[in-house]
């Protein structure tokens, strides 16, 4: 039994995805930021900064979205791992955890508009240089891939970067055609839409789009 614990629009979309795309059985708990529940001794057990996502699989308790995906990816969907020996091994560990460096751009930016709540604690220039950086990651990726996909078959690779395309555009929107034709193949993904379909209603990001401050 594969059992989710997620917040909508969270990182945890990534595993929800993943087990979409496997066609694993699973179960979501859908947890809060709101309600003190991921500071509660049961939740902290599970993932011990309290963090999202966690997973119990058949027992196996994990936190880590990079390390749940590979994890998942080696005992229940090899079809999305590049197993050792791979010729795409190294180049899939490398996106894969790619996708965390995008996220470090994500977590700044959801801090810096969402999480402080007063002008007086953001930083314009932060969000502008966030922006730019996360900027420069969405295209190097798109750039990056090969055909539709970041090694050209789909792979878990391509649920931990999409994360990224799918949270970056309520911050950026890249006038650029291979990030624009990324993103179409990743979201007419039928799993992608299942994700999307059982995330729950929005807890983090209630704006399209989250605009950073202009410069001076
Ligand atoms: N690198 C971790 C990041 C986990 C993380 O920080 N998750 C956020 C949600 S996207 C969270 O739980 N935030 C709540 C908090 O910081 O207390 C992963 O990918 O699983």
């Amino acid at each position: 039994m594969i059992r989710l614990y997620h917040v909508a629009q969270a990182r945890s979309f990534r595993v929800l995805w993943f087990l979409n795309e496997a066609g694993l059985p699973h179960e979501v708990r859908q947890m809060s930021f709101f309600d003190k529940s991921l500071r509660a001794p049961e939740f902290l057990a599970l993932s011990p900064a309290g963090r999202i996502p966690a997973v119990e699989i058949d027992g196996q308790v994990m936190f880590e979205s990079g390390a749940i995906l590979e994890y998942l990816a080696e005992t229940r969907a090899p079809v999305l791992g590049r197993a050792p020996g791979h010729a795409d091994r190294a180049a899939w560990l490398e996106w894969l955890h790619f996708g965390e460096t995008i996220g470090q751009h994500l977590a700044n930016l959801t801090q810096q508009h969402i999480v402080l709540r007063e002008d007086w604690m953001r930083s314009p220039t932060v969000m502008r240089l966030e922006v730019k950086r996360l900027e420069k990651c969405l295209i190097a990726v798109a750039e990056a891939r090969r055909g539709d996909y970041i090694l050209g078959d789909f792979s878990a690779a391509d649920i931990a970067l999409g994360y990224g395309f799918l949270i970056g555009q309520r911050f950026v929107r890249p006038d650029h055609p291979a990030v624009a034709a990324y993103w179409q193949a990743l979201s007419a993904r039928p799993a992608f839409q299942a994700a999307l379909a059982a995330d729950g209603p929005a807890q983090i990001y209630t704006q399209d789009f989250y605009e950073a401050p202009a410069d001076g």
